[in-house]
């Protein structure tokens, strides 16, 4: 081991106890020189603690909620030679990848950025390197667009970079970029409008938290990107329910509580064996089939959604699953979830059963192909032979990519999940 190395929060202006809202690194992790290590998020700014230098981290001295101020000890870094080649090939060869369901990862050497109202102009950035003049609304764009303020030619009197600097930024990447360099979209949108909303009445502007930032780009591109079709169908889930409260009060609190949610995710796995093209990724002109099933699950947690992924679903049994969801559930609304709980995902469930509602359109969670959506359970009078009798109606949405399936397929699918969801025997064949 070689010496270990304080790394502090540098000068960040006027901020001070701002709490820690994701932790980017772990005792063992190699990071390469300027790699974000901490995140802080104040309700006016977000910054990113990067490392000094490369190495190893050795021990980590913060956790999630801290509030930290310039020259707090964020972390012991081990300065090696290795571990810092090995953490900038990591870092030259990745790209920042940040969504819903990977948004811990590691990201690579990316610029410190402060954005918010009371970042002094010109304040030295983590890091130490100097951050162009710009005023707060500029940065927040900028951040938002995902644009480095340093790469932009600034036009203004004291080298301050304006919002027709950032905007003529913007114009000249997209006009340079390959559409498959600008993510394969060569749509001609309008612009945003610019709207002063003022104008029409009192408003208040709120920050959008980190996770909801993440995962309302990843949801915008995968709304553009994949033509979706959603299918709708319904699951008579009486007998299901009859059976789940049962075991449920038979068993007490001696098993974990066996949930409708362990049941369709039960299902999904078994029929993704019969619809294989549903268990699969789009890449380029070849569908990447998936020999194995994990399943993720949209979790609405205050900091917004998260998808945690249950692995290898087709092989557990009711209530390991049913365990095992309470638990992913409640890490992810404690903001304990770590980067691997939501990667792997083959297929999503999304259930608002719990909320209300019947039938909607759920966004699929790229690189799959396709999300389930469930509605609440409805009370429905319906004939059984000559009688009239209450039965339970579960809603069901299928959405899918219509790139890899077709209607007639998704249809079977919606059809086989709600005769399963019907008759839970049909689980046993
Ligand atoms: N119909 C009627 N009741 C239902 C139901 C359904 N389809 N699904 C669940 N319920 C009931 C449960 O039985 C439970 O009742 P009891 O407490 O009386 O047993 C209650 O609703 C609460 O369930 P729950 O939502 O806490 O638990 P769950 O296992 O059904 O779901 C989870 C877990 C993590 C999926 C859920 O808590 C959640 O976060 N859902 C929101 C997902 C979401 O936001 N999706 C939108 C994504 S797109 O923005």
């Amino acid at each position: 081991m070689g010496n270990l190395q304080e790394v502090r929060v540098p000068d960040i202006g006027d901020f001070k106890n701002i709490p820690v809202i994701e932790l980017l690194v772990a005792p063992g992790d190699s990071v390469a020189a300027n790699m974000p290590v901490v995140v802080l998020e104040s309700d006016k700014a977000t910054l990113e603690v990067p490392s000094p230098e490369a190495g190893v981290v050795r021990e980590l001295r913060v956790k999630l909620g801290d509030r930290l101020s310039q020259g707090s000890l964020v972390l012991l870094l081990d300065a090696t030679a290795e571990a810092g080649s090995a953490a900038a090939a990591i870092a030259s060869a990745a790209p920042v990848h940040a969504d819903p369901g990977q948004h811990h990862v590691v990201a690579p050497a990316a610029p410190p950025v402060l954005a918010g109202p009371s970042v002094p102009a010109g304040a030295p950035g983590a890091g130490g390197a100097l951050l162009p003049r710009a005023s707060p609304s500029v940065r927040r764009v900028a951040r938002q667009l995902g644009v480095d303020l340093r790469r932009v030619t600034a036009s203004a009197a004291g080298d301050r970079v304006t919002h027709d600097d950032v905007q003529a930024y913007v114009r000249t990447q997209l006009a340079t970029a390959t559409p498959a360099a600008a993510g394969g979209s060569d749509l001609k949108l309008l612009p945003w409008p610019q709207i002063d909303h003022s104008r029409f009445g009192p408003v208040e502007r709120l920050p959008l938290s980190r996770i909801r930032k993440i995962s309302g780009a990843n949801l915008a591109r995968n709304w553009v990107r994949i033509p979706h079709v959603t299918n709708f169908d319904e699951a008579d889930v009486t007998e299901l329910e009859a059976f789940r409260t049962h075991i449920n009060r038979e068993q007490g609190h001696s098993g974990p509580k066996l949930t409708l949610l362990a049941f369709l995710i039960q299902a999904c796995a078994k029929l993704l064996q019969k619809y294989p093209e549903f268990n699969s990724s789009l890449d380029g002109d070849e569908l990447v089939m998936k020999r194995y099933c994990h399943i993720g699950f949209a979790a609405d947690t205050p900091n917004g959604l998260m998808v945690p992924v249950v692995r290898n679903a087709d092989q557990k049994g009711l209530s390991d699953i049913a365990a095992e969801c309470a638990a992913l559930a409640a890490q992810a609304r404690q903001g304990k979830l770590k980067a691997a709980d939501m990667q792997g995902g083959c297929f999503s469930i999304s259930s608002l059963g719990g909320i209300g509602g019947t039938h909607f359109t759920p966004i699929i969670n790229a690189p799959e192909v396709a999300i389930l959506g469930v509605g609440r359970t409805q009370e429905r009078l319906a004939r059984v032979g000559t009688e009239i009798v209450t039965r339970q109606i579960l809603p069901l949405s299928l959405s899918w990519d219509h790139r890899v399936s077709d209607g007639a397929t998704a249809a079977r699918m919606l059809v086989a999940l709600s005769r399963q969801l019907s008759d839970v025997r049909r689980g046993l064949l």
